[in-house]
């Protein structure tokens, strides 16, 4: 495995630097971020921890925040709730965001069973029903698999979009242009070597290596796989990050102003659990073959 256009780790061993302070928001449990940049600046997407029971994961809308130092956070409330889907009636799950055209949609799991999209002409909202009924609907589709949650859009540099989900087994399917309409079947990803697949699918690249990431289960680590092609199949290659002190694991990777991050949940602030998630961030990095190092958890 070579990968070009890395920023890589002066040595295999030592100390990774650390991230931003952690948790990066200090004020509200908030759980599965999704993290993208847009327009210089990275958008947390997230599970509202906040507002659910504490004995489930059952609030109903999501939170994003923003930031252009990840130090100092813009608090962006409410940015959908499950209400804005007439169709839709519990559990806003860990949501995704994507850009296209200026135009921001995001990918919201609902009632274990289906997918939502929403659009927006800004990352923050107001965002509206783009279809008025699911786009992935465990009643309508084939191959759907256990629950269709754990919405990820990964656009190629050729601009056609890929959706990936699933619980136990992982799946994707082709977006069209319009990124509110599926194109093609949902097929399973196959990742040769692995062995286990929970939920939480990731997928990035680099040069013009796709990286599959996933949690392994319930409690999970983070493992990683790459391909050629962003539908694999994929090599199973190793450990990004360990298990958390949740049982739940779910993590974005992205880059900014040049530097790896992943981003992550786990039992961070007082008063936290199972269901009163943190977002974290920690460096990641590359090595010299493209592999990835595992992750350094660091505190606050
Ligand atoms: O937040 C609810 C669920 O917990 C998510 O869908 C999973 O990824 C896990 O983090």
């Amino acid at each position: 495995l070579v990968v070009t256009g890395l920023v890589v780790a002066s040595a295999l061993t030592g100390v990774q630097q650390a991230g931003a302070a952690n948790p990066v928001i200090a004020d509200r449990f908030v759980a599965d971020p999704s993290a993208h940049v847009f327009n210089g600046r990275m958008y947390l997407y997230l599970t509202d921890d906040e507002t659910n029971s504490g004995t489930y994961w059952d609030s109903r809308s999501w939170r994003s925040y923003s930031s252009a130092n990840l130090a100092d956070w813009s608090d962006h409330g409410d940015v959908f709730s499950v209400s804005g889907f007439s169709w839709a009636s519990q559990y806003a799950w860990a949501p995704e965001a994507a850009e296209r055209n200026g135009r921001y949609y995001l990918y919201l799991p609902v009632d274990r069973t289906k997918i939502g999209v929403a659009t927006s002409a800004s990352p923050t909202g107001p965002f509206t029903d783009a279809r008025g009924n699911p786009l992935v609907d465990k009643a309508r589709d084939t191959n759907v698999g256990d629950e269709p949650i754990d919405p990820m859009v990964f656009t190629d540099g050729d601009g056609q979009s890929y959706l990936y989900f699933g619980t136990r087994k992982p799946k994707v399917v082709r977006l069209g242009a319009d990124m509110t309409s599926t194109s093609g079947p949902i097929t399973d990803i196959t990742v040769n070597g692995a062995t286990q697949y929970g939920e939480a699918p990731y997928l990035h690249k680099v040069g013009d290596t796709y990286y599959f990431s996933y949690s392994t289960g319930w409690p999970g680590q983070i493992h990683y796989a790459t391909a050629s092609s962003p539908m694999g199949p994929f090599t199973y290659r190793g450990v990004v990050l360990d298990y958390v002190n949740v049982s739940t694991n779910h993590h974005s990777i992205v880059q900014y102003k040049g530097e790896w991050y992943v981003v992550y949940h786990k039992n961070a602030r007082p008063g936290g659990g199972e269901y009163k998630r943190s977002v974290v961030m920690d460096r990641l990095y590359y090595n010299a073959d493209g592999t990835i190092r595992q992750v350094v958890q660091t505190a606050g």
